[in-house]
């Protein structure tokens, strides 16, 4: 087995019957939803999961689990998702996977987070991995030229055809190349604040724990 999949397993252990599971996006949250697959199918576990993207929609359908849209639920027990930067102090970058506004939706109506990664995803402080920002495509072009003013290195979220990629909420993403991000807090509140920027993928103080995959195999950090 790989990282991701012990990864994967190590983070259904956390999951008990009756809960309602948000399931995140991502090549590690793939392994999270296909141990609680097994587990639903085999062990009879009771969950109702709520899913972040589409990609995962169609594989928790395809594992028979059963699923409620957000909107039918009014919180989420816990909430497992991928990440693609944790700092030191647990704040995250996540939207590699062009699902951050469903995440980000699904993560504030969660009691509880969890995210899973493998070890090269922790670092010091965050900004390597480029900061997705997602702008409605109205007046996007504008906010692109305004990033790129104030030197934020912005480049568009394309798809394999060389297009502009439109989420699932039908939104365009521009990827911000920081490099290093010394007030993740402060950055988060100015994005926020740019009308047409519609979320970003600075996650802060959204998770109680981390669940590494180390080659010692997966540690837990909290
Ligand atoms: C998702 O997990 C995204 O927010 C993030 O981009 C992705 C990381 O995926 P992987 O586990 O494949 O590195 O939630």
């Amino acid at each position: 087995m790989n990282l991701k999949e012990l990864v994967g397993i190590e983070a259904a252990k956390f999951v008990k019957d009756g809960m309602t599971v948000g399931l995140g996006t991502g090549s590690t949250a793939y392994y999270l939803v296909k141990e609680l697959g097994r587990r639903v199918n085999e062990e009879g576990l009771k969950i109702t999961g709520v899913v972040t993207s589409s990609k995962t929609e169609e594989q928790a359908k395809e594992l028979g689990i059963p699923l409620k849209a957000i909107d039918e639920v009014d919180s989420v027990d816990l909430t497992i998702d991928g990440a693609d930067e944790i700092s030191a102090d647990f704040q995250g970058i996540k939207g590699g996977g062009a699902a951050l506004l469903f995440e980000k939706v699904v993560a504030t109506y969660s009691k509880d987070c969890i995210w899973i990664v493998d070890e090269s995803k922790m670092v010091d402080k965050l900004g390597k991995f480029p900061l997705p920002v997602e702008v409605v495509p109205f007046g996007g072009h504008n906010l692109f030229r305004l990033f790129e003013a104030k030197g934020y290195r912005p480049t568009w979220r394309k798809t394999e055809a060389d297009e502009l990629l439109t989420t699932d909420g039908g939104h365009y993403i521009i990827d911000l190349h920081l490099e290093v991000i010394e007030d993740p807090r402060a950055l988060a509140k100015e994005l926020d604040d740019y009308v047409g920027v519609v979320e970003h993928g600075l996650f802060i103080d959204m998770i109680s724990r981390a669940i590494v995959g180390t080659p010692e195999g997966p540690k837990i950090l909290e």
